[in-house]
């Protein structure tokens, strides 16, 4: 049962796509005060779990720490932050011994979920402005209500087959010469790929929709590297450069699409092409005029892309960067900052001048120095923050149905709001070359799943720092199993490209792992998807009944068949695993053999060497397994066999991986 409540005079943020009449009365779950902004306090008992945000910090079970949805560009994903890239408002309260419910703000700025952060026992959810609609959802358990939940927002987004292929990217490839390099070496060691991602050096100056000279004919190279079988993925940047001269920022500035000062002209923001204007993603004709710009490239063949820089990201505003210059002006100048002589070795200086030289980036101050034109009303940015990315999404979903018409496109973002999911998946961004993140992908991956979002995957190895072979290969065996696998890093690290290691014949193992499951991997998103249901569940979604279940955070369930349980320590020889019923313990060897062993319910600890792929199938069940292929489009489904427990049927998901689905 879900139930809507409107508070004051919110947003269309467009999130929820069903039409439900709003209730007249207050929610049976816990108070609400609106006198200033508004304040949701429910009481928490010892056992409650909460469970939701999406892409969010921290643990599955969100209880204990503070969150706040306000989507930022950080790439230091430390256990202390309190937002990420996205805003995903939606949380579900399970209860022991009383009824679980689930709740979505829809509120399009910065909202603060405290669960157990401030008082233990308590959980407050908090913005600024009472105006909002909440939803809330009342069901059997926590897996019906994100599926009521998942039902009003509407269907998620299906990619390409493709795209559940294996993907290679790093921010540095710049010209022809290097992502042809990129793509021999994968397919002269024979590890299987499908995509080779171009990061920003792909653009002439950062320009979007522009490439640079190293591709005198774009689409004889798009149409080369398709002959290997390999699809190119572009970056489309938020910002569009202001050069005189370069068509989409004159015709932008021509037909009003920028977002805007006060005063009505144009705001500029330093970001990678120097300064840029915001195209208007919330004012429907300027989506649609940029996500017509999306053409240009698909008419080159290209035929997926993924959207960065969308909180928006500013490195600087010209505003900000005028109010660093006078800060420091008056700190050089003497007397003008205190008594000059007295301050000469003031430690607290030095972090006063850091600090303002850090604020220039993100500055709320800035977001709140633009305004979006909504169907004629001026709204400031800083108050739909939170609809950037979401809306940079949609302006190329859309435009999609129209440039390229029956045809899937893959398309994931960095920034996101609930209702994004529609239109594409999401990355984690910069995640680090560490083993803590590793663990971190696992949690975020459920969560993610309960707020629509089922395309998703994070860099692989690690975005920044440098990784290490055995980190590579641990997580590859975790990326094995998300829709989106793809190996990426940041300018200045290791390379990381699994043929740059001693160990290829593992790399090759590992990626060949995921083809042979793939044919299982898509058919379990495609009935998530078409079913709204979740592709990765925690166990305590399935497991109601086991305590024991409802604390493993570091084991999933993924489809109806398996759970997987990574390792994600350096140095272990295996792990231990809670098993919740009898399963098959299943090893992918690296001489393609099999190693199976039925497990009784209980704790056990597995021995999974680096190079091995390990999951578990439930009991009963049995999955489709094929040989491993080069690519998805040569995957053999004559070669198929059934893996699991004897005479277990598996209904399998077949199409031509291509077509819109209807
Ligand atoms: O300021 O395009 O998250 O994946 O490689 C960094 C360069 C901009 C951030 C993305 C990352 C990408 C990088 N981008």
């Amino acid at each position: 049962m879900v139930r809507k409540y409107v508070f004051g005079c919110p947003f269309e943020t467009e999130a929820v796509t069903e039409a439900i009449t709003p209730e007249t009365g207050t929610p049976e779950y816990g108070t609400i005060l609106t006198e200033k902004g508004f304040l949701f306090t429910l009481a928490l008992e010892g056992q409650d779990a909460v469970y939701g945000l999406g892409e969010a910090n921290r643990g599955i079970n969100k209880r204990g720490y503070v969150y706040v949805s306000n989507c930022t560009d950080d790439p230091e994903h430390t256990e202390n932050k309190v937002s990420l890239y996205g805003a995903h408002n939606f949380i579900i309260v399970d209860r022991k011994g009383k009824d679980t419910f689930g709740m979505f703000f829809d509120y399009p700025s910065s909202i603060r979920f405290d669960i157990g952060y401030t008082k233990s026992e308590e959980l407050t959810v908090s913005c600024e402005e009472a105006d909002l609609y909440l939803y809330v959802i009342t069901g059997e358990n926590a897996y019906d209500i994100v599926k009521q939940f998942r039902r009003i927002i509407g269907r998620s987004y299906i990619p390409p087959k493709y795209a559940f292929g294996f993907g290679q990217s790093r921010w540095g490839y710049r010209n022809a010469e290097d992502f042809r390099h990129v793509a021999e070496e994968y397919r002269k060691h024979n590890i299987p790929i499908d995509m080779v991602y171009m990061d920003i050096d792909y653009m002439q100056d950062y320009k979007d929709f522009t490439v640079n000279q190293s591709f005198p004919d774009f689409k004889a190279f798009v149409d080369e590297m398709k002959e290997k079988k390999i699809h190119l993925i572009p970056i489309i940047d938020a910002g569009v450069k202001i050069e005189e001269g370069y068509d989409v920022y004159e015709e932008g500035v021509r037909e009003n699409m920028f977002c805007k000062r006060e005063d009505g002209t144009d705001f500029a923001a330093a970001v990678w092409p120097g300064l840029t204007h915001f195209p208007d993603m919330l004012n429907p004709e300027a989506r649609r005029w940029f996500g017509r710009k999306y053409k240009i490239l698909t008419d080159a063949g290209i035929d997926g892309f993924w959207n960065d820089m969308n909180e928006p990201a500013i490195f600087f505003s010209e505003e900000g960067m005028e109010e660093v210059k006078q800060f420091l002006k008056g700190y050089l100048e003497e007397g003008q900052d205190g008594n000059a002589e007295q301050e000469k070795g003031n430690p607290f200086q030095a972090f006063k001048l850091r600090g303002k030289i850090n604020s220039l980036a993100n500055s709320p101050e800035d977001y709140r120095r633009f305004y979006h034109n909504v169907n004629g009303k001026k709204v400031r940015h800083d108050k739909v923050h939170n609809l950037f990315g979401y809306n940079m999404t949609r302006a190329a979903g859309e435009a999609f149905g129209e440039i390229t018409p029956g045809k899937r496109i893959l398309m994931f973002s960095r920034s996101s709001y609930i209702g994004m999911h529609r239109y594409g998946g999401v990355w984690m961004g910069d995640n680090k070359s560490w083993w803590s993140h590793l663990l971190l992908n696992l949690k975020m991956l459920p969560s993610l799943n309960m707020c629509g979002f089922l395309y998703t995957g994070a860099d692989l190895g690690g975005f920044g720092a440098d990784t290490t072979e055995d980190l590579l290969l641990r997580w590859l065996a975790l990326g094995v199993f998300t829709p989106l696998m793809r190996n990426h890093a940041a300018l200045g690290t290791r390379e990381q490209e699994c043929y740059q290691f001693g160990r290829t014949n593992d790399f090759r193992h590992v990626i060949g792992v995921r083809y042979r499951l793939l044919p299982y991997l898509y058919s379990e998103f495609m009935k998530a998807a078409l079913h709204d249901g979740m592709y990765f569940r925690p166990l305590a979604f399935d497991y109601t009944d086991d305590d024991m279940a409802r604390e493993v955070e570091d084991q999933l369930l993924l489809g109806n068949e398996i759970m997987i349980a990574p390792v994600y320590t350096q140095n272990a020889g295996g792990r231990y695993v809670y098993l919740p019923e009898e399963m098959m313990f299943v090893k992918f060897l690296p001489d393609g053999t099999l190693h199976k062993e039925v497990l009784e319910k209980g704790h056990h600890y597995v021995k999974v060497a680096l190079n091995e792929v390990p999951l578990f199938i439930r009991k009963g069940k049995a999955i489709p397994v094929v040989d491993a292929a080069q690519c998805v489009d040569e995957i053999n489904m004559e070669t198929k066999q059934m893996l699991g427990y004897e005479g277990a049927e598996y209904d399998l998901y077949e199409d031509d991986g291509v077509s819109t689905v209807e």
